[in-house]
């Protein structure tokens, strides 16, 4: 396969943030690198944590597992591991697990010469969840005020949540958040449809096989319809802008619902 040669090329050494050659190899298809090792450990330790409070818990029941954050009265304090302990740890697990993951894309993009916008998107996930478990609840002052860790219990705390402060619905950056999903769902069909409609010209009139299409065709087929193509580079960057700003907006629309 031509990704072997590929994989010759470019498997080198270099382009590491932390730990020089020490954890610079590939594990089967996998680069490991110092924060290949810290997702590994962040993980396993928080899972082993999760399955210890459901353990602890009144159910097995896949859907009613719950693994809550501390009482509001315990503040910004540590609370005991059975009082919302075990929250505070799995919490700083999955920060560890999702920070490491990040530096691993930073390593790798370094690796193969190419920028950073993979880590950059993926970080605008982390900093969505980091504004729900501790941007807010710091801004609140209680960890209490994080969500709860469970299939069921989570949706109930976003349905309390989004009524207690305002109602979401009339949350002006919650509406820009689910615009801007909608938008990003409505930009990758389109871009998917045309892409694939290229592709996959089917047969012309004689009945034979058409031959694959191009960006020319592409532009064409938006130039004809709304009198504007916004380019096959464009339609990627608008991608990224759109998605990102999903997750930006959603962050807004948590952070303003309680704090301010
Ligand atoms: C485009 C283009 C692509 C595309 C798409 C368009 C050749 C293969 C989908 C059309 C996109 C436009 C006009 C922007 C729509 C705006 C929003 C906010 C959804 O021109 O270039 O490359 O895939």
């Amino acid at each position: 396969m031509a990704m072997l040669n590929f994989e010759k090329k470019y498997r080198v050494r270099g382009g590491t943030l932390i730990g020089g050659d020490l954890f610079d190899f590939w594990v089967g298809p996998f680069y490991v690198g110092f924060f290949g090792v810290t997702t590994i450990f962040f993980t396993f330790l928080g899972t082993a944590l999760i399955i210890y409070g459901a353990a602890l818990g009144p159910t097995w029941n896949i859907w009613q597992i719950n693994i809550a954050p501390p009482d509001i009265s315990y503040g910004l304090a540590l609370a005991p591991l059975k009082e919302g302990g075990l929250w505070q740890l799995i919490t700083i697990c999955a920060l560890g697990a999702f920070v490491s993951w990040a530096l691993r894309q930073a390593e790798i993009s370094r690796k193969l010469g190419m920028g950073y916008h993979v880590p950059v998107a993926y970080g605008v996930a982390v900093f969505a969840y980091f504004t729900l478990v501790v941007i807010r609840p710091v801004l609140m002052g209680a960890w209490g005020h994080g969500f709860p860790y469970g299939i069921w219990s989570h949706l109930d705390w976003v349905s309390n949540v989004g009524y207690q402060y305002l109602h979401f619905h009339y949350n002006p950056a919650h509406m820009i958040a689910v615009s801007f999903f909608f938008l990003t769902t409505f930009a990758l069909s389109l871009h998917g449809a045309l892409v694939l409609s290229a592709v996959n010209p089917g047969k012309t009139d004689n009945g034979k096989q058409d031959v694959v299409k191009t960006a020319e065709h592409e532009n064409t087929f938006f130039r004809d319809t709304i009198g504007y193509s916004i380019g096959t580079l464009g339609i990627h960057r608008l991608g990224l802008f759109l998605a990102l700003s999903a997750g930006f907006w959603s962050a807004v629309c948590i952070v303003i619902s309680g704090p301010f």
